[in-house]
């Protein structure tokens, strides 16, 4: 097995980073930041996906955690997405990385195309614990290739679905706070939810509207430890108003 700093040729040795990051960082901040990708694990499915639909050029990926069950994309030794893949899983890291221009053989662009992969499955049921530490993506500047790369640290997003549908915000019972990230996030990407949206995330790609709220609205009460409650119908009166008039005031913006 490779050490991983060789398996990913071209890229900056782990320890060599936050200085590369640093003097990075100062050209960066005299052009235009990338937008930050997102790294997602659902831990029903057991798939992590990688979205760089906000224009990211990724050039590799580390992700710390347990050994893949399988990858589905980008194997070593792969051309795919106009990409030559090495990857591998070595000490606690599962990378992959384009060799487009030094591969063997050397073929193509070294950077994915911008888009939402699904790129390995891992055992179900994991949490961020799994994964210690942020998730390394690097890319490309711009796709002329003559600018240099860069590397960004992202969190994990963690997929999962509660044993309370419509608990959104996991707090044990389906009520405001989920109908407020609902409404707050009407028509938003899955991909630009807030954190404290734990269960049930929209995929990336997929927009908050009626599915998620009628999520909210047909397990309304509903508990971890409980009986399912029914609201007394003035509480759905005031209840329904509200949310009307809030509907109303975002369709008028
Ligand atoms: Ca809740």
């Amino acid at each position: 097995m490779k050490p991983r700093e060789e398996m990913i040729k071209g890229s900056a040795p782990r320890s060599a980073g936050p200085c590369l990051l640093a003097i990075l960082g100062l050209c960066v901040m005299a052009t235009t930041a990338n937008a930050a990708p997102s790294v997602i694990y659902d831990s029903m499915t057991g798939e992590l996906s990688v979205d760089t639909t906000d224009g990211t050029l990724l050039t590799t990926l580390v992700v710390s955690g347990p050994s893949p069950s399988s990858i589905d994309r980008w194997l070593d030794g792969t051309f795919q997405d106009n990409v030559f893949w090495v990857e591998d899983y070595f000490a606690s890291f599962q990378q992959w990385g384009g060799t487009g221009g030094f591969g063997d053989p050397p073929v193509g662009q070294r950077f994915v195309d911008p888009g939402l992969y699904q790129i390995a499955t891992y055992t179900t049921g994991l949490d961020a614990s799994d994964f210690p530490l942020d998730i390394e993506v690097g890319v490309q500047l711009d796709s002329s290739g003559n600018n240099p790369g860069d590397t960004l640290f992202v969190p994990i997003t963690i997929n999962t679905v509660s044993a309370i549908p419509g608990d959104y915000d996991a707090s044990n019972d389906v009520g405001v706070g989920d109908l407020n990230l609902v409404l707050f996030n009407w028509n938003s990407d899955g991909a630009t939810l807030p954190v404290g949206w734990v269960n049930e995330r929209p995929e990336p790609g997929t927009l908050v509207g009626v599915s998620q709220l009628n999520g909210v609205l047909f397990n309304w009460g509903n508990a971890a430890s409980a009986v399912a409650t029914v609201p007394e119908p003035a509480s759905w009166l005031s209840f329904f108003s509200g949310w009307l008039f809030a509907l109303s005031a975002m369709r008028r913006r």
